[in-house]
């Protein structure tokens, strides 16, 4: 089988209501790169990249094209050659940034072309290790909710079945802020799991202070305290708090990964699928986790991060964030306990929907 032609689709899916996020400010849109390498035998592979709000999408788009020519004429069989080629190409221009989410676009792709090719789930390809991963709600809990909301929303997720969910604390005053994942934690109770994602705006003195206030609230991790090329202040939190930090949604490469396990920064890595570069890089970022002996999560990218988890033995939770569903032919479906099960379909096991694409095409 040999790869034939890589085509791209842009898709403009609204955020509604738009979100209030500490670092981004309102997020209006999540919009995609889909890329599709298709075959000689007609089997098709299918990944997303995307940006937020359309900011510089038209470069990633344009860097996902421009690398074609790293996978066309290649057997999906030898997908791993991609990477040995792209690490040559991009020398030039680096291995941060859009070279490697233009990377991301096409390893995605070829992985759910490799499981296609076998008749497996990529989970099942790699060999997965569960057939379930644990999984949080993070699609809510926003910094524009007042408390109620925070709390009706909370509930209405462990509702939907979820057994943990992520809330963000923005700039306001420690009390408030602490208030706020206090409400959040009474209103799911004691056996729900509650992540705190501060994105990156605390100084290191700032976190610890609040991470100690919050010390009591047994949450699951406090997300990105502070920015996240400050790896020796995230090891400096860690270190004085005993609520686990998280952090590596920001770094690229599984060379990002390893700083920052070298620099023991966090107690839980949460590697980004297009930060990585896709798969490859992702995987090889989870082993030096497990070889770390630190849990490896994900950052967004649900549909797809979903399998790599369930193959990774170090493999901890799934971000369920349901921007890209309304694209999707298939939903993520949980079991009784609330862990995200990997599908018994072919590639990722969720596909493109042609009729959605039409229909959030930018006009
Ligand atoms: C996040 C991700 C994407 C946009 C805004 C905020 C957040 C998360 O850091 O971890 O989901
Ligand atoms: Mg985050």
């Amino acid at each position: 089988m040999k790869i034939t032609r890589l085509r791209t689709e842009v898709v403009h899916i609204p955020v509604e209501p738009p979100i209030l996020t500490a670092i981004l400010g309102s997020i209006r849109s999540a919009d995609c790169v889909l890329t599709f390498l298709e075959t000689d035998q007609g089997l098709v592979g299918e990944g997303l990249v995307f940006s937020i709000n359309n900011r510089r999408l038209k470069a990633i788009h344009t860097m996902v094209e421009q690398l074609a020519d790293l996978v066309i004429g290649l057997d999906p069989r030898e997908g791993g050659a991609l990477n040995a080629r792209a690490w040559k190409d991009l020398n030039f221009l680096g291995y941060e940034g859009v070279s490697i989410v233009g990377l991301a676009a096409i390893d995605n792709a070829l992985w759910d072309l490799r499981g296609k090719a076998a008749g497996l789930n990529v989970a099942h390809l790699i060999g997965a290790c569960r057939p379930s991963v644990p999984t949080y709600a993070s699609g809510g809990l926003w910094l524009g909710s007042s408390v109620d909301e925070l709390q009706r929303e909370a509930a209405g997720f462990v509702a939907k079945g979820f057994r943990a969910v992520k809330t963000r604390v923005g700039p306001t005053e420690p009390e408030r802020m602490v208030a706020r994942v206090a409400a959040v934690r009474e209103a799911v109770g004691p056996d729900i799991g509650v992540m705190v994602d501060a994105n990156q705006q605390m100084s290191v003195k700032q976190a610890i202070r609040i991470g100690r206030m919050m010390e009591d609230l047994n949450l699951t991790w406090f997300e990105e305290p502070v920015i996240c090329n400050n790896h020796e202040g995230e090891a400096q939190v860690a270190a004085a708090l005993d609520t686990p930090i998280a952090s590596g949604e920001t770094v690229y490469t599984h060379r990002g990964v390893l700083a920052m396990l070298d620099a023991r920064c966090a107690d839980v890595i949460m590697p980004d699928l297009q930060r990585m570069g896709g798969p490859t890089e992702f995987l090889k970022a989870g082993h030096l986790c497990e070889a770390h002996h630190i849990p490896c999560a994900s950052h967004l990218f649900p549909e797809m991060s979903l399998a790599l988890l369930a193959a990774l033995p170090g493999g901890h939770y799934l971000e369920h964030m349901p921007w890209f569903e309304p694209i999707y032919r298939e939903r993520i479906e949980l079991d009784a306990e609330g862990n995200a099960i990997v599908p018994d379909r072919p590639g990722w096991g969720f596909s493109f929907d042609p009729v959605a694409i039409a229909r959030y095409r930018p006009t």
